[in-house]
């Protein structure tokens, strides 16, 4: 018998990092508990993080790499996989160039240090412009308002609500409750907002669902689904008309103050009111509010994002905490200060590139490297040069993800080749040539390199494996540096060969990008970094250059990945402190506040407050129990009634003659669906609301739990045609539809 054993690590299942301990007796995982010691998350977790051990034990996640053959799958060594990948990708460029492969990266990867930091290697190797991820479809508004007004490539100037000492949080389109935070990394999020009414402040939230954070929330108002922006403008309004507008910390440097003023002239309160569905007279109280409060922290997330004016929108929320001194003090939002800054993997420029390229079809701007994902099926199925004719998907099920999967499905089955990095044969994988499965997130360690520019304390983690990886499985950063030597003409040269080159091109990154240490040369770092091989050495790096850091000895008291990893509970860095000055990286020198991005796209904004809508708008919809669509293979996860259904008012449900629990047909411009009903209160009148991430029924996937439960795909609904204009990024909250009751 051998003793049992304590893993500690971040729960991968969402963006709060709870910190778990794992019990582990010899390759079983005997349990998953809250860490109580993790001074982050001090033991809360939320019934997600079980499904560590069912993903862990899940017989339908792949254990070998599988090559599609004309008589079904067949298992492959992955390297030779890699191999007979490498050759097909090189011929494929030779024959139409280098865009026509696109890549695809998803959501788990954020989850996954090694893939985040292999990833920007591996997009040299492939040197294509078609480089699509979720966030290309959940957050690129905010990449691209945090990029115009700050100047710097996201992750790293996203303003955190400082939510632990706050008196005031405006909670725009989110749902923490549930989400548990995004752009917003922090474990017990219920706790964390009963702390902000307990300590005597107020939680507003607006939102077209009265959501579970609603419920917990001082006040919450319905608001009609893309109005958002409007709102925020008359807002702002008010604060320029009665005098309420005071920098804080933002004084002496912003640019373009009577700008925004300008531009909120013609957003009074009495002019929205109408069009977002709520009183002038409450709009003014909740500027007022804002203003007063001591201080005060306004938060947008996915209904700020993924929404029609996704752009405005998010531009509103931060010229609201930059307007009422709110931006960079406690309390208000505040930049973290990562232990691993990965500035070094971008280029050291000023400022932050945009619109460099459109994309080759519809003319989208390219956003830091990046093109819409709602134009990959364009992209796909538009013959011409440039046309793409392979996709290489890391970690991602677009074909329930992004918008219009139909017209998606169509392409994907046209490409010459799709390269899966995954451990399911899903929806998406189904149609891939080689599917190359990871280890689960249980077997493997982490960093949490991108989230922990979004936590509202600053800390750092350290994750451990279980020790007992299933299978002979490659890490994701092993296949992205080997397909992406073979890729720049290193063929046969070994692993630590490859790494090592990496490393030097980070450090070589680093120093350019990093100052404080002035007098370290690439051989030195190279010399002084004895973790092993791949991520862990990379994020020694980071760690010993960042703030925190040794300076590899000039600072020996400082932090060093070691003393990160001899924490196993993790370290707590701190509250927030102020750092604005030198976050600011815009041509100017100042912050950006009325960029001619989000100028020009007001008059489609007033357009719009013209139009009275006609139709229904359908919005999505988060679970406690899922992570997007590949958690629903997990039983203790999908148990219980039926959750993909649609959410409607009891007004709009009798007009459409609509009965509850019976079967809804619902039909937008690109597709239609048919589910269940369920009628409540908690929807505005006017919004129906489907969870995404369902529609388990494909005919070639193999998961077996989720077949049970299959639920229907709501992107089959979202039209990638309509996009906020200034990102590109598809709405997926707000799809205009049509709805009656379906054929019994
Ligand atoms: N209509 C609508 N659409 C939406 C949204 C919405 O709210 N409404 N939300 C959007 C958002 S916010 C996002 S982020 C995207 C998410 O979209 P995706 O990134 O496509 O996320 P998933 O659908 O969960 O797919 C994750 C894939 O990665 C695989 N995977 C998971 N973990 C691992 C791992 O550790 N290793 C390996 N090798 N594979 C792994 C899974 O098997 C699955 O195939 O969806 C977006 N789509
Ligand atoms: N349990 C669970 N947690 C998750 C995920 C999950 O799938 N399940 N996914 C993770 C991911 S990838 C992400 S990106 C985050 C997302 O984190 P959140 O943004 O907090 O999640 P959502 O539930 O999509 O919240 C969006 C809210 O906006 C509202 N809304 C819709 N349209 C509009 C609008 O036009 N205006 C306004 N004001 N509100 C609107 C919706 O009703 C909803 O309540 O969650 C993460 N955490
Ligand atoms: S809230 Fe739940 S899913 Fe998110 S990290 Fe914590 S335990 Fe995991
Ligand atoms: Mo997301």
């Amino acid at each position: 018998m051998s003793e049992p054993s304590i893993v500690h690590r971040a729960c991968p299942f969402c963006e709060a990092t709870c910190g778990v301990a794992i019990t582990v007796d010899g390759d079983t995982i005997v349990s998953v508990r809250g860490d109580k010691e993790d001074p982050f998350s001090q033991g809360f977790i939320c019934p997600k993080a079980y499904g560590l051990k069912e993903l862990y034990e899940d017989g339908d996640r792949l254990r070998r790499p599988l090559k599609r053959t004309g008589s079904g799958w067949q298992e492959i060594e992955w390297q030779t996989a890699v191999n007979e990948i490498a050759d097909r990708m090189i011929a494929i460029r030779e024959k139409h160039g280098n865009d026509a492969i696109g890549m695809y990266t998803g959501n788990p990867v954020v989850h996954d240090y090694g893939a985040l930091l292999y990833r920007p290697v591996f997009q040299r190797a492939l040197a294509t412009r078609n480089l699509f991820n979720s966030a290309a479809i959940d957050t690129l508004p905010k990449i691209v308002q945090t990029a115009l007004m700050f100047g710097r490539p996201f992750p790293t100037a996203v303003p955190v609500p400082d939510i632990d000492r706050t008196d005031h949080l405006l909670i725009i389109g989110a749902n923490p409750v549930v989400s548990h935070g995004s752009l917003m990394s922090m474990p017990n999020a219920p706790g964390r907002l009963k702390g902000v009414s307990d300590r005597g402040g107020k939680v507003v939230v607006l939102d077209p669902r009265r959501s579970e954070t609603a419920e917990l929330a001082d006040e919450h108002h319905f608001i009609r689904p893309g109005s958002d922006a409007a709102l925020l403008l008359a807002m702002i309004h008010t604060l320029f008309e009665e005098g309420l507008v005071s920098l804080g910390a933002a004084e002496g440097l912003t640019r373009d103050l009577d700008e925004v003023e300008k531009a909120a002239e013609d957003f009074s309160p009495e002019t929205v009111s109408n069009h977002c569905g709520i009183a002038a007279t409450e709009i003014r109280r909740l500027a007022r509010e804002f203003a007063a409060a001591e201080s005060a922290a306004c938060y947008g997330r996915l209904g700020t994002c993924v929404q029609e004016f996704g752009t405005l929108a998010s531009w509103g929320c931060d010229l609201l905490n930059i307007l009422t001194g709110n931006l960079d003090r406690p309390g208000g939002v505040m930049f973290t200060q990562p232990a691993a800054p990965i500035d070094a993997a971008f280029p050291p420029t000023k400022g932050f590139e945009i619109n460099r390229w459109q994309s080759r079809v519809s003319h989208q701007p390219e956003v830091g490297g990046l093109v819409p994902s709602s134009t990959m099926a364009e992209e796909i199925l538009t013959p011409g040069d440039g046309q793409v004719h392979a996709m290489f998907l890391l970690m991602t099920n677009p074909l329930r993800s992004a918008a219009n999967s139909t017209q998606l499905e169509r392409a994907f089955k046209q490409l010459d080749l799709i390269v899966a990095v995954d451990f399911y044969i899903n929806e998406t994988t189904q149609y891939a040539d080689y599917i190359l499965p990871t280890p689960s997130p249980a077997e493997h360690e982490h960093f949490d390199i991108g989230l922990n520019y979004l936590t509202v304390r600053n800390m750092a983690k350290w994750s451990n494996g279980i020790g007992a990886a299933q299978g002979d499985l490659p890490h994701s950063w092993e296949i992205l540096a080997t397909l992406g030597a073979r890729l720049m003409g290193f063929e046969g040269m070994a692993l630590s060969d490859i790494d090592d080159f990496i490393l030097r091109q980070y450090a070589d990154a680093a120093l350019e990008t990093n100052i404080q240490w002035q007098d370290l040369t690439t051989d030195e770092i190279v010399g002084k970094l004895d973790s092993p091989r791949g991520p862990q050495r990379l994020v020694d790096l980071l760690i010993r250059l960042g703030h925190y850091g040794d300076g590899f000895g000039r600072n020996p008291e400082g932090l060093t990945l070691e003393k990160v990893q001899a924490s196993d509970h993790g370290l707590d860095l701190g509250a927030l402190q102020p750092r604005l000055a030198e976050i600011i990286n815009t041509d100017s020198g100042k912050i950006e506040l009325a960029p001619p991005t989000m100028i020009d796209d007001l008059p489609r904004l007033q357009d719009r407050m013209r139009q009275t809508p006609d139709s229904m708008l359908l919005i999505g919809r988060r679970d406690l129990r899922s992570t997007n669509s590949f958690t629903h293979n997990l039983a203790a996860l999908v148990k219980g009634p039926d959750r993909c259904t649609l959410q409607i008012n009891p007004k709009d449900a009798t007009r459409l003659g609509l009965v509850d629990g019976q079967s809804a047909r619902i039909t937008s411009r690109v597709g239609t669906v048919v589910a269940p009903v369920v009628i409540t209160e908690e929807l505005m009148p006017g919004v129906a609301s489907l969870p995404h991430g369902w529609g388990h029924d494909a005919e070639g996937s193999q998961m077996q739990v989720a077949e049970n439960h299959p639920g229907i795909n709501s992107n089959v609904l979202t039209d990638d045609q309509a996009y906020d204009v200034a990102s590109g990024a598809a709405i997926l909250f707000g799809t205009p539809v049509q709805i009656e009751p379906a054929p019994q």
